[in-house]
C-alpha cells in the first residue's frame, strides 16, 4: 500500500488526501509535522528532497514529489473516476484551470502568509533553502486573491463544475485553496453566491470532509 507524507493542516497534502480519496486508492499515512520544521530534517530530506508535502511513497519504493505527480500517477494507474478529464479537449481544460488555481490562487495566499507571519520569519518560500519575508509581496498576494475570488465568481456563474462538465481535480484544487484563505480571514464564499453553491454541492462528497 502506499504511504502518503502529510499534515492535515496545510492546504497542498490535503489536495492528494481528497484526490486519493475521490480515487478509492487506499493508503497509509505518515504525518510530517511542518508546525516544529520536521519537512527539514534528514530523514524526510531523504524521501523527498523538496522538503515539501503531500509525497506519495509506492510499493516499489519510488516516491511521487508533489501533487501533479500524484495525480497523473493515480490517474495512470486507477482510470476510473477520471479526475484529470476524458477527452483531449477535457484534458487540456482541467490542466489549463489546475496551472491558473495554482499561479493566481495559491500562490496568493502563499505570499500574502509567508511573507508576514512571524512563524514564517526566513521561510517566505517552501523548500531546503531560506529566503527572506518581503511584506510588499504580502500585500500584492492579497490584492491577488480578492481578484482571482471576483474572477472566479464570475466564471462559476451558470456552472457546477469548474472544468469541462463534470467533477474533476480543478475542483479539488479550488476549493482547498480557497477554503485555506480563511488563514488570512478570507470568506471565499460570503457575497460570491456561485462559489458558495459550487463549495455546498462539493461538500455533499465525503472526501472534502477531509
Ligand atoms: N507544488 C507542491 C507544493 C507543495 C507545498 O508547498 N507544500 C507546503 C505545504 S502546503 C510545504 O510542504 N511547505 C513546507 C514549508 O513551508 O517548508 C505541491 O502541490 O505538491
Amino acid at each position: 500500500m502506499p504511504t502518503l507524507y502529510d499534515f492535515s493542516r496545510a492546504p497542498s497534502p490535503r489536495r492528494a488526501r481528497i484526490l486519493l480519496a475521490e480515487k478509492g486508492i487506499a493508503h497509509d499515512t505518515v504525518i510530517v509535522d511542518l508546525a516544529v520544521g520536521e519537512q527539514l530534517s534528514d530523514g524526510y530530506r531523504s524521501i523527498n528532497p523538496a522538503c515539501t508535502l503531500p509525497a506519495l511513497k509506492l510499493d516499489d519504493g519510488s516516491v511521487l514529489p508533489d501533487n501533479p505527480a500524484i495525480a497523473a500517477w493515480a490517474e495512470a494507474s486507477q482510470p476510473e473516476p477520471a479526475l484529470l478529464g476524458r477527452t483531449p479537449l477535457e484534458k487540456a481544460d482541467v490542466a489549463s484551470w489546475n496551472a491558473k488555481i495554482e499561479h493566481e490562487c495559491f500562490m496568493a495566499i502563499a505570499e500574502a502568509m509567508r511573507n508576514t507571519a512571524p512563524a514564517m520569519k526566513d521561510r517566505a518560500l517552501p523548500g531546503p533553502s531560506n529566503y527572506a519575508q518581503i511584506p510588499e509581496l504580502a500585500t500584492r498576494g492579497m490584492a491577488r486573491l480578492n481578484d482571482f475570488i471576483a474572477r472566479f465568481e464570475r466564471h462559476m456563474t451558470g456552472r457546477d463544475w469548474v472544468a469541462t462538465g463534470h467533477f474533476t481535480q480543478a475542483d479539488i484544487t479550488a476549493a482547498v485553496a480557497l477554503d485555506f484563505a480563511r488563514v488570512l480571514r478570507i470568506d471565499a464564499y460570503a457575497d460570491h453566491p456561485a462559489v458558495a453553491a459550487w463549495r455546498a454541492r462539493l461538500a455533499e462528497r465525503p472526501a472534502f470532509s477531509l
